[in-house]
């Protein structure tokens, strides 16, 4: 296990991974919520399926019944089940949807920007660099060997721009705000513990947000059945300190070698091969 990241209580091992979002007790709520709903429901409806095999049995119905059900208990039940929906819906989710999607700050009041790329079965993340701009991308210079995956023309104000490959550093305690699209098909960035999943989508530049209030290493993962790899994109997100983010972005490559990180999974997957 990675010395930054904590040990997996017993609730993150049988239930919802620990969570370091703002956001997360929000969206652990309406989880919870819809749980308790739908075991309710899944009660339910196994009664009624028993009473069903016993009621409408062969044996206990020689001669079959063609008028359809008229009572009103089945249409209060009906009505219920809607209602519960709709307040689900109404005061549940869509209060969390709106805190999470809709109250984006603005790009000059976040902590990072970054721009985030997918593509099959790799997660580019962008940075400006200590300038603030971000550099322009040709996809003339696309040339992944030499280590420019995305075509960034590297001159002038540019030149100081970051581009890491499956590894996302960002820092914790302020908004991080971003701009993700996707370079093939559709992909969905997740981070599990920040309780952040949307879908990267060809063609389209999704503004997105969010807020960790923790540092340490956790895995990012595509949560959309992209291709015969997909299981195997993945990303690391190394949640750091604002001063430390700041000495990142002032010299990348050193602060990363003192700062290596791991998948939190690594040792796990070791013991499978
Ligand atoms: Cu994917």
């Amino acid at each position: 296990m990675n010395p930054q990241t904590p040990d997996p209580s017993l609730y993150s091992k049988w239930w919802l991974p620990h969570d370091i979002s703002v956001h997360g007790a929000d969206v652990d709520r309406l989880m919870g919520a819809l749980h308790i709903f739908m075991f309710v429901l899944f009660i339910g409806w196994g009664i009624f399926f028993v009473y069903c095999l016993w009621r409408f049995s062969a044996k206990n119905n020689p001669k079959a019944h063609y008028v359809p059900v008229t009572g009103g208990i089945s249409k209060a039940i009906e009505v219920i089940v809607v209602l519960i929906e709709a307040v689900l819906l109404v005061s549940f989710s869509m209060p969390v949807w709106a805190r999470v999607k809709n109250e984006r700050p603005a790009d000059d009041k976040a902590a990072a920007v970054v721009k985030i790329y997918a593509k099959q079965f790799e997660w580019y993340f962008h940075y400006a660099g200590k300038d603030g701009k971000f550099g322009k991308l040709d996809p003339k210079l696309v040339d992944p060997d030499s280590g420019n995956p995305l075509g960034l023309d590297a001159r002038g104000d540019c030149a100081d721009d970051v581009i890491l490959t499956n590894q996302f550093i960002f820092p914790s305690g302020g908004p991080i705000v971003g701009y993700m699209t996707s370079r093939d098909v559709i992909h969905s960035f997740k981070i599990p513990v920040m309780r952040f999943t949307q879908d990267a989508i060809p063609g389209m530049v999704i503004p997105i947000w969010f807020q960790a209030n923790e540092n340490g290493v956790f895995d990012i993962s595509c949560a959309q059945l992209c291709g015969v790899q997909h299981t195997s994109m993945r990303a690391l997100a190394q949640i750091v300190d604002p001063n430390e983010y700041k000495l990142f972005l002032d010299n990348p490559s050193k602060w990363q070698s003192e700062h290596p990180a791991e998948f939190p999974q690594k040792k796990a997957e070791e013991r499978l091969h």
